[in-house]
Formats: C-alpha cells, structure tokens, sequence
C-alpha cells in the first residue's frame, strides 16, 4: 500500500491522524533516533521530517538512514528545499506554498524537485500538498515570502483550500508556522472543512493536549507537532492520545 492510502486509511479508521515533525536542524543524530522511535510507540501515526533552514541531503540521508529500519510509521519529508530528499524517506510532501508571494515557492522549486524525484529518488511517493501561511508564519513564511492569512480570516483561508482542492492538491495545510505564538484556530478549521473534503492537515504552535483535541474535533483530519517534543518530551504521549480521541468523538 501506498503512503497516501495508509494516511487516508488511517484517517477514515481513527477520525484525525497526529503526525510528528522532526528537524534534523535542531537535533543531534541520536536525539533524532530516540524521539522518532519515543512517537512510533506512543502511537504517533507518521514521521515529517523538514525544516526551512539547515539541512543538507547528507544530513538526511545520515539521520534516516540510522532509524529507518526500526520504524514502522512512514517517514515522510516535509522538504524547505530542493536539497531535502534523500532515498532512506518513504514518500515526499510535493508541496506549494500557495499564498507565497513569489512564484518560486508556488511553482518555481517544484520543477526543480520534479526532475529529482523522476531521476534520482523513484523510491519516493509524491503527495501533493497545497501549503497555506496563517497568522505569525514563523521561519517557513519568512523564508517563503508568505503573506500569512491573519488568525481571523477564516474566509481567505476558505478561499485558499477550497481553490487547492479545485486545483487537484491531495492535501491541504493550513500552518501558523513552527513555533508560533498562537496555533491555526479551531474556528477556521471547523469553516474551512465545512466546504473542503481533502484531507485537512493542521500545525504549528501546537503545544498541550487540550488545543490538540480541539483542534481535531474542530475538523482536522491531521495535528502536526514538531517543536513541543524538543521542549517538552513527556507531553507528546497524552498529545497523540487526544488528538486520537478528538477524531473519534468527532465522528460518533
Ligand atoms: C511546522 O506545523 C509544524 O511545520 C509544527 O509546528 O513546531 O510549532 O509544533 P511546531
């Protein structure tokens, strides 16, 4: 089975999926092992592993290639540029950050990565995935020239999802950036899933259980966390867990 069809299996059985986002940027080769093998037995159900600045293909291949054999969740990159793919990954996020203000990063880097994919890492499973800046951005709208959708706009980020689902994306993000003060609000999830059935991926500044759950109850068919299990490792088991209760009581 497919990458894709394991994330839509997993979604149709479980209501919301949690996803773990690792930056090999800002953790050593071990710490990356321990903490990718820590969310695989706490029932985490992928591994994205980007960032947007600081990592070289070698790195990846260095980090992946130490821990893919014990794992059993897909890895999946989550690729700040072209030079994010490395073979020792099951598929790739083929993403467009579509509210970029310059075409490199809607289209530009895609081309790019386009022939890298067909020549050099057949291994890798394309997932398209229409990338959408909300609120503080964090270093992925900076570095993207993102003109981020303000927390309240719920109708501009309607807008965006509903055109990257007309336009054929197989997933839809909606990411207030790494780190960010505030995480992408319940109320726009729940606005913007009311019109879009592609699946909803949501993250960034994502840091306890509650907001988690209702962000999964709000409509998110996929929480992401990345930076929380650098900082606070010993949430990450009761984070999975709500989001997982969040899908399925969504569902009843
Ligand atoms: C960033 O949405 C992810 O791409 C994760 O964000 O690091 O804030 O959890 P955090």
């Amino acid at each position: 089975m497919g990458i894709k069809d394991y994330l839509l299996g997993r979604i149709t059985e479980l209501g919301t999926i949690h996803m773990t986002l690792l930056d090999p940027d800002k953790v050593s080769a071990r710490e990356f092992r321990e903490l990718a093998l820590m969310v695989q037995e706490y029932g985490s159900d992928a591994l994205m592993v980007g960032g947007s600045l600081g990592i070289s293909e070698g790195q990846l291949d260095e980090y992946l290639g130490a821990v893919k054999d014990s794992l059993k969740i897909p890895v999946i990159l989550f690729p700040g540029s072209v030079a994010n793919l490395s073979r020792h990954a099951d598929a790739v996020f083929f993403l467009s950050v579509l509210n970029s203000a310059d075409p490199y990063f809607i289209v530009g880097a895609q081309i790019q990565a386009s022939v890298l994919l067909v020549k050099r890492f057949r291994n890798l499973e394309p997932i398209s995935l229409a990338y959408i800046i909300i609120g503080d951005g964090g270093a992925v709208g900076y570095v993207s020239h993102a003109r981020p959708i303000p927390y309240d706009r719920d109708d501009i980020a309607l807008a965006y999802a509903y055109t990257a689902q007309l336009m054929g994306f197989d997933m839809i993000y909606l990411e207030a950036g790494s780190g960010a003060r505030e995480p992408v609000r319940p109320r726009m999830v729940s606005r913007v899933k009311q019109l879009v059935s592609k699946p909803l991926i949501v993250g960034g500044g994502i840091r306890d259980p509650e907001k988690a759950g209702e962000l999964a109850l709000a409509g998110a068919d996929a929480v992401v966390t990345g930076t929380i299990i650098e900082e606070k490792p010993e949430l990450i088991k009761d984070i999975i867990r709500a989001v997982h209760e969040g899908g399925i009581t969504r569902r009843r």
